[in-house]
């Protein structure tokens, strides 16, 4: 990187760093979405740990959805596991399609909470896997619009970091294929959910081929100026 690149990125990143510690502002919604591999949870977690490294404080935390720990988050874990002891036709697909919808809901009041305490929230997954995912399985009565009905409401995401990635190097990255809906040709179709859904308005499409630490850096960079960018603004809700 050139010297007057280096100059703007510390400028830069001394303005963040005013900015998180010392005004007062309602948090930024980050949500990270992708198909299966697509390094959603080591960049979200590396997210949180760029932007508190940045303020020197803890300016951000994370939250993945499905949140396999709650009553609804064991149902859809047994569902994903196939550890109900079936292959796969113990829930059906309107079913669980509610119940990750439920597990998203249930946790609105703390991430609202979280948010309104100026903690920005980087979220691995969120409604928008609700659509592709269940959209993907092309079964009758799981139009878009039905599929996005029921999560409307929550909270909308200030950004949205899509990791786009094409699915056969997905598919050859560790540990693919263990959970139910890890077959690459199930994974091109959830990918083009994804991009059917992609409002421009707030979403980033971002090249999840790249190395972990080039990303890494260039959602840092995009995060801090959403951040600098969400001041007060109030939160809205999604798809209304
Ligand atoms: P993860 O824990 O991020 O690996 O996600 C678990 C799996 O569940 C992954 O294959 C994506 C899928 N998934 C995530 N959210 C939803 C959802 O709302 N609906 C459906 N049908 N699948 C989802």
């Amino acid at each position: 990187m050139s010297s007057p690149q280096m100059r703007s990125l510390k400028a830069f990143k001394a303005l963040a760093h005013q900015t998180l510690v010392a005004t007062p502002r309602r948090g930024t919604l980050i949500v990270i979405e992708g198909v299966d591999r697509s390094g959603k949870s080591t960049q979200a977690a590396s997210l949180v740990a760029r932007l508190n490294a940045l303020s020197g404080a803890v300016t951000a935390v994370s939250m993945r959805f499905p949140d396999r720990t709650t009553q609804t988050g064991k149902l859809i874990d047994a569902y994903l596991t196939q550890k109900d002891g079936t292959d796969g036709d113990s829930i059906d697909d309107r079913t669980i399609h509610l119940l990750f919808a439920a597990n998203r809901a249930e946790a609105m009041v703390q991430l609202r909470k979280t948010l309104m305490t100026g903690t920005s929230v980087v979220v691995d997954r969120y409604a928008f896997s609700g659509v592709a995912y269940t959209h993907a399985k092309g079964a009758a009565g799981l139009d878009i619009e039905w599929c996005m009905a029921v999560d409307a409401g929550i909270i909308r995401p200030d950004v949205v970091f899509f990791l786009d990635i094409p699915t056969d190097v997905a598919a050859s990255r560790g540990e693919f294929g263990q959970e139910r809906y890890e077959r690459q040709d199930f994974q091109e179709k959830v990918r083009t959910a994804f991009l059917d859904i992609a409002d421009k308005a707030y979403w980033k499409i971002l090249d999840a081929r790249q190395s972990k630490d080039a990303l890494g850096e260039e959602m840092l960079h995009l995060a801090v100026t959403e951040i600098l960018k969400t001041e007060n603004k109030p939160l809205q809700p999604l798809w209304q």
